[in-house]
């Protein structure tokens, strides 16, 4: 058995665990009624009441919460006790309109870092570890939740922040880092940027600790050649808290979601059909004991799937397979649908590409465009046109076999692709500029 965190809570036999979130659930559905005016008047609109909840799969008569609700209640609206008692704000922008807001009580801050501790020990995290959080610390879950779990593990945490990829690695070698903690995006950054330097070898990492934004087995599977550490996954969203809502451990067979606090549903909101075990759909999370700002059946728009099968590490809890997108991320190119994940597991797969991409989509003359753009690793091949050409025409071979599409392939030296140092935007559509025109 790996060691864990909080033993008991992690290992509970299923029907324990239903017994306590069926306790939990019936807790913080009467909370939320009785003191968020909006689950109140969605209750009270369908003749719902807390008390109607007595098993867990009652939870699918109360409504969704959804984003554009937390919009519309910005920023203050859902919180379910006086200012006085939120300790802690935290926000995420997105990409339009009102940032969304969470408020932590200082019971919240308590079971959040618990929950952070749990999964930064599934991903093989001791109070041994000098842990570097790259992620950027400010309004973003990322920075604070990750230092403070890591506190509460009893590891050593050297807060740098995002940005200045040089610095961070010399604090990585100086301090003698073992863990990095950033987006897997981030993450190559800094592992590009430190083979380039020559001081890979001058790095004690072990771990590389990432999540905050979709990435591919491939994309791990090449970060494990460079930095020669073993990278887990981890998730989690503003809206429900933060990150440590769930996370892989050494058998990277999906991230265990800290079930307790955090109740999963697979589900087709199209047919409003709760989804099979093992079938992809997206998720629903209810935060079980959350008090400064309740949140019921959120609607993640992240497309996964679920499996109770107790795992070899010796935890029982649900895993979630990798996000394999998100359904706004969805692309739809002349009627076929496209996830960016499908084209960044090609491209990773091969040698001669370099780690950064960008996926250009485009409408002309009515018809929808695809190009990629991806960095060579060698860039001597792109002055020999028959290499070149050879290599394009592999790349929109395998491109097509994956998305049964055509895709325009532009490959372009190292580094010239602008780099992100938090979560990384890999797709420009200029369809929608064209519509905001
Ligand atoms: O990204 C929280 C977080 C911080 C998670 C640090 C893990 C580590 P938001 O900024 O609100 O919160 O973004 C949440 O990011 O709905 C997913 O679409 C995406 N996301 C988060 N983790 C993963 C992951 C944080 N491991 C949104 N894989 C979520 C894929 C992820 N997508």
């Amino acid at each position: 058995m790996q060691k864990m965190f909080d033993v008991r809570a992690e290992t509970m036999d299923r029907k324990e665990i239903k017994e306590l979130q069926l306790e939990r659930l019936k807790h913080i559905v009467a909370y939320a009624y009785e003191n968020v005016k909006m689950y109140k008047e969605r209750f009270d609109k369908i003749g719902l009441k807390p008390e109607h909840i007595k098993t867990l799969k009652d939870i699918e008569n109360i409504p969704y919460t959804t984003k554009d609700d937390l919009r519309d209640n910005y920023p203050f609206g859902l919180l379910a006790v006086p200012m006085k008692k939120i300790v802690r704000l935290h926000a995420s922008s997105g990409t339009t309109g009102k940032p969304v807001v969470s408020g932590y009580t200082k019971k919240d801050l308590d079971v959040w870092s618990d929950c952070v501790a749990r999964v930064l020990m599934m991903a093989g995290a001791t109070d041994e570890d000098i842990i570097q959080v790259s992620f950027g610390y400010g309004l973003f879950t990322g920075g604070f939740g990750l230092h403070y779990g890591i506190e509460k593990l009893g590891a050593t945490v050297v807060p740098v922040s995002s940005g200045n990829t040089e610095r961070q690695i010399m604090l990585m070698k100086d301090f003698g880092a073992t863990a990095l903690v950033a987006t897997p995006s981030y993450a190559m950054y800094i592992a590009e940027t430190a083979r380039k330097e020559g001081v890979l070898q001058d790095l004690k990492l072990r771990l590389a600790i990432t999540g905050a934004e979709a990435s591919t087995p491939e994309m791990h599977e090449s970060l494990r050649k460079i930095l020669g550490v073993f990278p887990t996954e981890n998730y989690g969203l503003t809206e429900v808290g933060g990150p440590g809502v769930a996370g892989e451990c050494s058998e990277k067979c999906g991230m265990h979601i800290n079930e307790d606090c955090y109740y999963p549903e697979i589900f087709d909101i199209e047919n409003n059909r709760a989804m099979h075990e093992g079938e992809y759909g997206e998720m629903l999370l209810t935060a079980l004991t959350k008090e400064g700002m309740p949140i019921l059946r959120y609607r993640t728009k992240d497309i996964t799937s679920l499996t109770y099968e107790p795992c070899k590490c010796g935890r029982t809890l649900a895993r979630m397979s990798r996000i394999v997108g998100r359904t706004d991320d969805m692309l739809i190119i002349r009627g076929v649908n496209v996830f960016p994940s499908q084209i960044e597991s090609v491209l990773m797969a091969m040698d001669e590409l370099g780690k950064t991409y960008e996926i250009i989509v485009d409408r002309v003359n009515y018809m929808d465009s695809i190009e990629v753009r991806v960095e060579v690793v060698d860039p001597s091949l792109l002055v020999d046109y028959s290499k070149l050409e050879g290599l394009v025409a592999k790349i929109k071979h395998r491109l097509r076999v994956v998305l049964q599409l055509d895709v325009k392939v532009r490959l372009v030296e190292p580094f010239s692709i602008a780099r992100a140092e938090g979560k990384v935007k890999r797709v420009k559509d200029l369809r929608k500029l064209q519509e905001k025109l």
